[in-house]
């Protein structure tokens, strides 16, 4: 009986190896015959030696921020929401020099000499949205808890890479983006304010045509006692992400903070040298290293001193446990 088994085993075992080779013979046929089609894949590499800046914007979010009643015509929230999937994707990608968020669109700077993914377009588009969207879900609680505000819809955002050969192309593609949100929010600020009052979208939208900034501004100040230089300036310049030291209890930890600056004007450039010269890091010397007073209150930075913090409790954890086990 015994011997029986033994044969019937020895004989399954022949078989499956038979039938395993044959199995594996085809496989490799099929590949070898069908690979051909690989060829049809193109790879668009990106230009070396050029600024890559990576743009997401969101789809159709003028629908998405009616649904989820944000504020109008600006959403603390909802742009600090942007700002942490912003902080998240320079987390991943350290060739950043500089991130750029206003409304729904982020601008990604990817360094001249930036070798990720070989500079392959599609890699580097598909990854940066993809990432960006599923850290706009991750943190969606983390921002919205307090106004018990659940998300209705998934959002999508599409990406595109242009390829800027100099610093000043550069810098304009950044004063461009920023001179937008002035135009945009002035706009808006004075146009949700007329509706405010009682006019009409139609109606309030008549008042402002043709109006130069000149005219806004008098409008917000002389019908609504509205500074317009005093708006909060996240709304009126958008957020800048940088990655800096800063002072975190005794050491000084890189961190990924949001400035919130004109960045047309040459002094903002002359302020932060490591955006175009890597080299020239704002590490040296004590002046550099940014106060951690007053930048807490911004969830990108609240957000990552959590981190950190669970990241010190881990690792004193793993130690006591090390220590408690080698004893
Ligand atoms: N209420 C509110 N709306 C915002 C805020 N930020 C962005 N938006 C909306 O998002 C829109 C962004 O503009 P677009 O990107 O041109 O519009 P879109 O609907 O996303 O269209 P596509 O990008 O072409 O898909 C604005 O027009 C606003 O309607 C905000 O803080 N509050
Ligand atoms: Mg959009």
């Amino acid at each position: 009986m015994l011997l029986k088994i033994g044969f019937s085993g020895i004989f399954r075992a022949r078989a499956a190896s038979a039938s395993k080779r044959s199995f594996h013979c085809a496989f490799t046929m099929a590949l070898s015959r069908f690979e051909y089609v690989k060829q049809f894949e193109q790879e668009d590499k990106l230009l070396p030696n050029s600024w890559i800046v990576v743009r997401i914007d969101g789809k159709g979010f003028h629908r998405f921020c009616e649904v989820h009643k944000f504020a109008k015509p600006n959403d603390l929230d909802a742009l600090q929401l942007m700002n942490m999937a912003g902080m998240s994707v320079m987390q991943e990608f350290n060739e950043i020099a500089i991130g750029y968020g206003q409304s729904d669109e982020y601008s990604f700077v990817f360094r001249r000499e930036a070798n990720v993914y070989q500079r392959r377009r599609d890699k580097l588009i598909s990854y940066v949205a993809s990432l960006f969207t599923s850290a706009y879900m991750f943190h969606w609680n983390r921002i919205f808890e307090r106004r018990s505000l659940s998300i209705c819809y998934p959002p999508s955002f599409d990406a595109r890479a242009v390829l800027y050969p100099t610093d000043e192309n550069l810098r304009d593609y950044l004063s461009w983006r920023q001179a937008d949100v002035h135009v945009n929010n002035l706009y808006n600020t004075t146009f949700w304010n007329l509706v405010a009052s009682g006019l009409s979208n139609s109606e309030a939208e008549r008042e402002l045509q043709g109006t130069l900034a000149s005219d806004k501004n008098e409008i917000l100040f002389s019908k609504f006692g509205i500074n317009y230089n005093n708006e909060p300036i996240m709304y009126r310049k958008g957020t800048i992400l940088l990655r800096k030291p800063v002072k975190v209890a005794d050491s000084v930890k890189k961190l990924i903070v949001p400035i919130f600056e004109d960045l047309i004007n040459d002094e903002f450039w002359v302020r932060h040298p490591e955006i175009l010269d890597k080299k020239s890091t704002t590490t040296k010397g004590e002046d550099a290293v940014l106060q951690l007073s007053g930048l807490e209150e911004q969830p990108i930075v609240s957000y990552q001193l959590e981190v950190l913090q669970r990241k010190k409790a881990g690792i004193a954890e793993a130690s006591a446990r090390s220590s408690l086990s080698s004893k």
